[in-house]
């Protein structure tokens, strides 16, 4: 275990050991002995090599053991113990913001609740309020907080995280005191969705930033406040963390709390085997006292560069090979927004959106676009107003239209997304599908076959002759609903054996495929496509987060058609057309 891993591990039984209602002395032992080893800048190795620890003031001979032990083992039988002698229903309540053991402890004693449920029961007969110690006040918050544990407890969508972020940075980059600001942790690294929020800010007065920062608009209530470190609330339940440090440590520290934490085990290792430790303080020669003297920086590219790598873009840097990557050829140059040239998988009024094909073809000429692509449902998804053959033929004919008279600088080509039905077959007739530009296959109904048979019938649905690209690959709604069962790397097979794209569908909820599949599938040679599936103008902004997700993913602009010009993008559809056509 790492030195903050063991930290943890000490403050757990600290709060268990409180929950029991232990002696004061010995917990603060396990509090303190916490502080202290995260706070400290030798290697904690060689301290236990040495048999030093114990010199240092606080660590008393059983705290040293036990710090030895989870050290060299990662587990400790005193602490599995501990955990297993208190019921979980009161384990669990520590989860209720607000609440702490001390209360949890008195709230147990007194009224012999043993679970939240329990503990809201006793807040609505009242009898919390009554209790010494407690009151009214305090009863309305427990229930408040149980009430919102859920919705603390929860990961936040990267997109709706950013209308909270941004706003932030910009705050801290205005204060006169800061020298430097950034975004960190999952944020920075464009995870789909975060935990918290992290930001790093390099000053040498701290105390404003600090103040500024617990006092902003939308904090609901200030979670731990220290001289360097804050963390807030926010109404949505998303929390911030901020950390000031001094300028000549920022860029550690960028690094460190950036993450991910694999990533960071990884670059510890790599500085270990040149001799060196690295750190959120600093890197310096692995025997040296302290970071004070360590190697100076001022930026992250020169850390990397002092350990002899090419800087990793932080999407990259989850602990997937970057580092080798880093060592050796570095990376492709990654798809950004205006790399994209168009956009298909978009709905219009025909079915479920929420503009017309003329006001969608005016946002995408808005947006600079060479071209945009339709692809309204078709008539088996009747809850979206799907299309059937009629519609779609006419719907073809204004298109027609609207690109002969020359409204618009913006070309629209005509696609649908067709259902892949329960065995697999399209639900359009092929000589209709054929008049198509394009054909996103999706599926939208029997979400619960088994992974044979919904693998089998994507892969029969990419084996029509008449799909260009596949939707959504996996069903999933991000924190709402799973992906249906399916073997992705035998539908990726196929996709590329039958020269079907893939798309990336860029809906912050879907990101679909996964970023986790795609560096892989792109060195077999898969095709992807950024798919905002718009269903509404301002809806083209997905494109963002779908590029996020082709970053994290490896992708670069030959992975992806979109970054095609019109003419090149006309002739790759028209050839899977010809085909179709010639059979
Ligand atoms: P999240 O917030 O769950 O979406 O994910 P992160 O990656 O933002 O995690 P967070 O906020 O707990 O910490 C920010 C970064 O700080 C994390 O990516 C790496 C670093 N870090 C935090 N805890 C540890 C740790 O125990 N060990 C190491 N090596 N790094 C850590
Ligand atoms: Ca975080
Ligand atoms: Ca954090
Ligand atoms: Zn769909």
């Amino acid at each position: 275990m790492t030195k903050r891993e063991i930290a943890d591990v000490l403050n757990d039984i600290a709060t268990l050991m409180e929950l029991k209602g232990e002696n004061p002395f010995k917990i603060r032992a396990y509090s303190n002995g916490a502080r202290k080893l995260e706070t400290l800048d030798e290697d904690l190795g060689a301290l236990i090599e040495a048999e030093t620890l114990g010199d240092i003031p606080g660590f008393g001979k059983a705290l040293v053991e036990k710090i030895e032990t989870l050290y060299r083992e990662g587990r400790l039988e005193f602490y599995e113990k501990l955990k297993e002698s208190i019921e979980p229903g009161i384990v669990l309540m520590l989860e209720i913001p607000g609440l702490g053991a001390k209360k949890i402890k008195a709230l147990h004693k007194a009224l012999g609740v043993s679970s939240i449920e329990a503990l809201q029961q006793a807040c609505e007969d009242n009898l919390v309020a009554d209790l010494k110690g407690f009151g009214k006040k305090s009863q309305e918050k427990i229930a408040e907080g149980i009430k919102n544990r859920e919705a603390y407890g929860k990961r936040h969508l990267w997109w709706r995280a950013r209308a909270v972020a941004e706003p932030i940075l910009e705050g801290l980059l205005a204060l006169p005191e800061v020298e430097k600001a950034s975004h960190a942790g999952s944020f920075r690294r464009k995870r789909e969705h975060v935990g918290d929020l992290d930001f790093i800010v390099a000053s040498s007065a701290p105390a404003p930033v600090m103040d500024w920062f617990v006092a902003q608009e939308g904090v609901k209530e200030v979670t731990a406040q220290g001289e360097t470190k804050a963390s807030v609330r926010f109404e949505s339940g998303l929390q911030a963390d901020l950390r000031v440090v001094p300028f000549k440590q920022f860029s550690f520290a960028l690094h460190h709390f950036t993450g991910s934490k694999d990533h960071n085990v990884l670059m510890r290792q790599r500085a270990l085997a040149r001799g060196l430790s690295l750190s959120e303080w600093g890197l310096k020669p692995a025997d040296a006292e302290s970071f004070e003297s360590g190697l100076e920086v001022d930026s992250e590219e020169a850390i990397f560069a002092l350990l002899d790598l090419k800087f990793v873009p932080p999407e990259l840097r989850e602990g997937f090979g970057e580092i080798e990557a880093a060592e050796d050829a570095g990376f492709p140059q990654l798809l950004k927004v205006d790399d994209l040239r168009g956009v298909f998988h978009n709905h219009t009024t025909a079915s479920d959106g929420r503009a017309s094909l003329g006001e969608m073809t005016e946002a995408a000429q808005q947006r600079g676009w060479e071209y945009w692509g339709v692809a309204d449902h078709s008539k088996a998804s009747f809850q979206a107003n799907g299309l059937n053959e009629t519609r779609v033929l006419d719907q073809i004919e204004r298109i027609e239209k609207l690109n002969a008279s020359k409204a618009y600088s913006t070309h629209v080509f005509s696609g649908n997304e067709t259902d892949i039905l329960p065995d697999g077959s399209l639900d359009l007739e092929e000589s209709v599908l054929m008049r198509l530009d394009y054909v996103v296959a999706s599926v939208h109904s029997s979400f619960t076959q088994t992974e044979e048979a919904m693998t089998a019938r994507i892969v029969r649905a990419i084996e029509n002759p008449a799909t260009t690209m596949l939707g959504h690959l996996s069903g999933r709604l991000l924190l709402r609903r799973e992906s249906y069962q399916l073997d992705v790397a035998k539908v990726v097979d196929a996709a590329i054996a039958n020269d079907v794209i893939i798309e990336l569908n860029a809906n912050p909820y879907r990101l679909d495929m996964d970023w986790r599949f795609w560096r892989k599938a792109a060195e077999k040679g898969l095709l992807t496509s950024i798919n905002p599936d718009a269903h509404a103008p301002d809806h083209f902004d997905f494109v963002e987060a779908g590029v996020n997700a082709a970053r994290k993913g490896w992708l670069s602009p030959e992975n992806v058609i979109n970054t095609l010009p019109l003419k090149a993008v006309t002739a790759i559809l028209a050839k899977k057309r010809q085909h179709l056509r010639g059979a």
